[in-house]
């Protein structure tokens, strides 16, 4: 899954691809490089990140997807509000990516099950805003764990079909290093759900404490070996701004782990 960030304000590549035709440029060149899906969001949720007016976002978000419509990969919509959904599934998007599980907006579930589009839910504590001041679980795995199968429940009773729901533990959302590196080392314990498990570590500060590297474009090395790690582990979906260099490494690890 390549990211596409129509923003201003991502942690990474804020405003690189804020215009429409640099965003559609970037995600076909990510589908070049063997992305199967592109995520495309017009809202940053790096911590700290002020909320956007769905009008906004909407005007980022669409354009883009329609100029991906025919890039060959499955069109993603990384957004928590309905409205912006819906214009992005009108605009040929069939995946819904929300990082509030179907938390923020009482209509989006809804809208999943009247559509009949796939939905990943994630796992965050609080909101972005406030999510990074001091997070704490009784036992961070258990609880997201915990959270991910009522979120699916409460997806099924709302009328989605299970299948089309995959879920993320959300590194980085709301977790300290200690959490997000327990969350890797026992993803096994999420892919046990039974729903197929999207990951994205991309060039998250986390990996700038292990290596040292403030820059987030210096921590392709560090993401590339966690996606290894994480997929080994049982992860399906690796959500990656550097598709080229994760597809080797999958490649790789897929060879090496056999069939
Ligand atoms: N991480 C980000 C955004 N959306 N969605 C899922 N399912 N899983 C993730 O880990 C995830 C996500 C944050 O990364 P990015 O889009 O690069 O930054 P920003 O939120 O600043 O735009």
């Amino acid at each position: 899954m390549g990211i596409v960030n129509v923003t201003p304000d991502s942690f990474s590549d804020g405003g690189r691809w804020l215009d429409h035709a640099d965003a559609i440029a970037h995600g076909r060149e990510l589908v070049a490089e063997g992305a199967a899906i592109l995520d495309i969001g017009g809202e940053s949720t790096r911590p700290g990140a002020e909320p956007v007016d769905a009008q906004e976002e909407r005007r980022r978000v669409v354009p883009v997807v329609e100029g991906l419509r025919d890039a060959g990969a499955q069109l993603s919509v990384d957004t928590t509000k309905r409205v912006v959904a819906e214009a992005a599934l009108a605009a040929g998007a069939t995946l819904v990516n929300d990082v509030s599980a179907l938390r923020f907006d009482p209509e989006l579930a809804a809208l999943v099950a009247d559509a009949g589009c796939d939905v990943c839910l994630m796992h965050m504590l609080g909101e972005p805003r406030t999510m990074q001041e001091d997070p704490r679980y009784d036992d961070v795995v258990a609880d997201v764990r915990a959270f991910l199968e009522e979120r699916v429940a409460a997806a099924v009773a709302a009328g989605i079909a299970e299948e089309r729901i995959s879920v993320d533990p959300g590194i980085g959302f709301g977790k300290t290093l200690e959490h997000n590196l327990a969350l890797l080392r026992h993803l096994d314990q999420i892919v046990a759900l039974g729903r197929p498990v999207v990951i994205g570590t991309s060039r998250k500060s986390f990996l700038g404490r292990i290596t040292g590297r403030d820059d987030p474009h210096q921590r392709v090395l560090g993401t590339v070996a966690t996606n290894v790690l994480a997929y080994e582990r049982g992860a399906e979906v690796f959500r990656v701004h550097d598709v080229a260099a994760t597809r080797d490494a999958l490649a790789v690890a897929a060879a090496t782990l056999g069939p």
